[in-house]
């Protein structure tokens, strides 16, 4: 940052590309577990480090959002990247962690009335429970009052539809792109987001 360099350009040619080199290097067991955990704890000091040049004064949403990575999920890297975009265009995030129960969503969706839910995924078996939480949302009589965005690297259109979630993210600016197109439908204005399900 001292060097001139934009908090876009740190996110993108440094933080992103460094995880995605190590990913590549972790599918040909060049490094281990260790390497990622140790990586992925330097990236999120790295995020928060950079958090209040990614806000953008010239969007301006207000909206409650209620963010976590679902249950069996450790994976917080793109979740917490979310909340940082959400929280610099205005939003109000509770981030309830990452392997975090269905209860306990259903329960905070219960104690924050929130206006959107987020969930993250980053695991072909974990996103089986953004699909269980839908499901226990409406059980539980709670899913006409929220909206719902999905994300994360297995996550599809398809997918997205399928479990019928409102929306879903490619990643962190889509995330963002996608609250303010689901507060705008909510309050019965036009909305034009191709990614918009409902
Ligand atoms: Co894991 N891991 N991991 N891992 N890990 C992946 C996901 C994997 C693709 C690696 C690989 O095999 N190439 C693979 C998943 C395979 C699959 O299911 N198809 C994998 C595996 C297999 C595993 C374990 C099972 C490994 C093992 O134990 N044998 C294990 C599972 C643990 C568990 O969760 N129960 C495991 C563990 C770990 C660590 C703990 C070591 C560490 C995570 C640490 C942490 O997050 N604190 C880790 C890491 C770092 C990765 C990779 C290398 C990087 C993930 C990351 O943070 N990317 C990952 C490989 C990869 O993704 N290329 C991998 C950077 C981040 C900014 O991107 O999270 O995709 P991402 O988020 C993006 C978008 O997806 C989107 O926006 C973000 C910003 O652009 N997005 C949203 C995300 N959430 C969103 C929500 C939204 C909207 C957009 O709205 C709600």
């Amino acid at each position: 940052m001292d060097q001139g360099f934009s908090a876009q350009q740190i996110l993108n040619d440094g933080l992103l590309a460094g995880i995605n080199e190590l990913s590549n290097r972790f599918r040909s067991s060049q490094v281990f577990i260790t390497e990622l955990l140790q990586s992925s704890i330097a990236m999120n000091h790295g995020l928060n480090l950079i958090r209040e040049k990614l806000a953008n004064e010239d969007v301006q949403i207000r909206a409650k959002v209620l963010i976590a990575t679902v249950e069996g999920d450790l994976h917080d890297i793109g979740k917490n990247l979310v909340k940082l975009m959400l929280e610099g265009v205005g939003c109000e995030v509770i981030d309830l962690g990452s392997d975090v129960k269905d209860e306990q969503i259903i329960q905070a969706v219960r104690d924050y009335e929130p206006d959107i839910v987020a969930l993250s995924s980053l695991l072909t078996t974990t996103m089986l429970h953004q699909e269980s939480v839908i499901k226990k949302l409406k059980a539980a009589g709670l899913r006409n009052q929220v909206k719902i965005i999905i994300g994360g690297a297995p996550v599809t259109r398809l997918f997205c539809n399928a479990i019928g979630a409102d929306g879903y993210g490619d990643d962190a600016a889509d995330a963002v792109d996608l609250v303010k197109h689901l507060l705008e439908a909510k309050a019965g204005l036009s909305s034009s987001n191709q990614k918009l399900v409902k």
